[in-house]
């Protein structure tokens, strides 16, 4: 394990098993927190802690923001998956009969990224965190931010790792083959498949132990990424045809209306791939798809090649991520004009 992470991952393990102690002994339990527009990181590093958490005895869920995924089915973490009822936070904070004891957030920092999950997480204030996320304020001793991290899975590796050393049990005793695979779910899904420049060695030896581990990158890859329903292939080629192109190709925006998502028959995250579809055009620097998510918002993902900060941009509309992929979510607004003032606003900028 690279020196950067040694510190960090030693206090987050040795707190998880000073935690798993107390629930054990309180009968409470944990909640892990994604962000909300889940992807595979989130989904994959919070599975990965509950599962761990687990594995120390302790009882822990996932606080899901909406319904997971259909292409993250495989990874079998039903049995981990908590949705909070609408009258959760005002009730007895019950999870499945266990009172809601502690709360960790994983690749996302702040409450409000959560959605509506975010009330819930701010009712402790000694939140636990890891993330990989540049974020604001301090990080304290129960929070560990890494932003050279390839992805917030990568980071609970290294945690699962130092559990596996404090306890002196083999690293497959505490990583079982489906907490390889939602590790490994995370890992690829923000390295791009080992593309971007997030990419590091120690990302690639991570991924080498998690496939000896049993997280099979073949199928973890093309279950995430290539498998499609023929509503999704539908929709995402008719986003792509409808994509435009301004700044002297430089700018690649698409906009995905209700109407489209009814025409297609196709869910909401059935369009994921097109964003970077449009990023990887010879000549754009910025791609953007907004679509309308059926409750009155509209989802906006960017991605960038090079020097384009998606993040800074996602921060105009409330939003956030990393340089080269980010989103946000903005009420109210129509697809059009929003999509006509983004072209304004990046085109000063590129
Ligand atoms: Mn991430």
């Amino acid at each position: 394990m690279k020196d950067l992470y040694i510190e960090g991952a030693t206090r987050i393990a040795k707190l998880m098993l000073n935690r798993a102690e107390e629930l054990k002994a309180s009968g409470g339990c944990a909640l892990i927190f994604p962000h909300k527009s889940v992807d595979g990181d989130c989904v994959g590093s919070s599975s990965a802690l509950a599962s761990l958490l687990r594995t120390l005895g302790a009882k822990a869920w996932v606080c899901m923001p909406e319904e997971l995924p259909n292409n993250m089915s495989f990874l079998g973490i039903d049995d981990l998956l908590f949705y909070p009822p609408k009258d959760f936070i005002k009730g007895d904070m019950l999870v499945n009969g266990n009172r809601y004891e502690l709360a960790f957030s994983v690749d996302c920092s702040e409450a409000h990224r959560m959605g509506d999950t975010g009330e819930i997480f701010d009712v402790y204030e000694d939140q636990m965190d890891v993330d990989h996320h540049e974020v604001m304020h301090l990080a304290g001793p129960l929070r560990w931010i890494e932003p050279q991290a390839s992805s917030a899975c990568e980071m609970v590796f290294y945690v699962a790792s130092k559990l596996s050393e404090l306890k002196n049990v083999p690293l497959d005793q505490i990583v079982d083959i489906r907490c390889a695979k939602c590790l490994m779910a995370g890992v690829v899904t923000d390295t791009g498949r080992f593309t971007y420049s997030n990419t590091r060695p120690e990302t690639l030896e991570t991924a080498g132990i998690l496939m000896e581990l049993g997280g099979d990158i073949t199928e973890v890859c093309y279950n995430l990424f290539d498998l499609k329903t023929p509503s999704e292939f539908a929709i995402s080629s008719a986003a792509c045809s409808n994509a435009y192109f301004c700044c002297d190709g430089r700018l690649a925006i698409a906009e995905v209306t209700s109407e489209m998502f009814e025409r297609y028959k196709a869910g909401r995250d059935e369009i994921a791939d097109v964003v970077s579809r449009l990023r990887d055009v010879g000549g754009v620097e910025f791609a953007c798809v907004l679509r309308e998510t059926g409750e009155g918002s509209i989802r906006g993902n960017l991605r960038s090649k090079t020097d384009f900060d998606c993040s800074l941009f996602a921060e105009r509309y409330g939003g956030g991520g990393h340089k080269r992929a980010a989103g946000f979510t903005v009420v109210g607004r129509d697809i059009n004009e929003l999509a006509q003032e983004i072209v304004r606003e990046a085109s000063k900028l590129l």
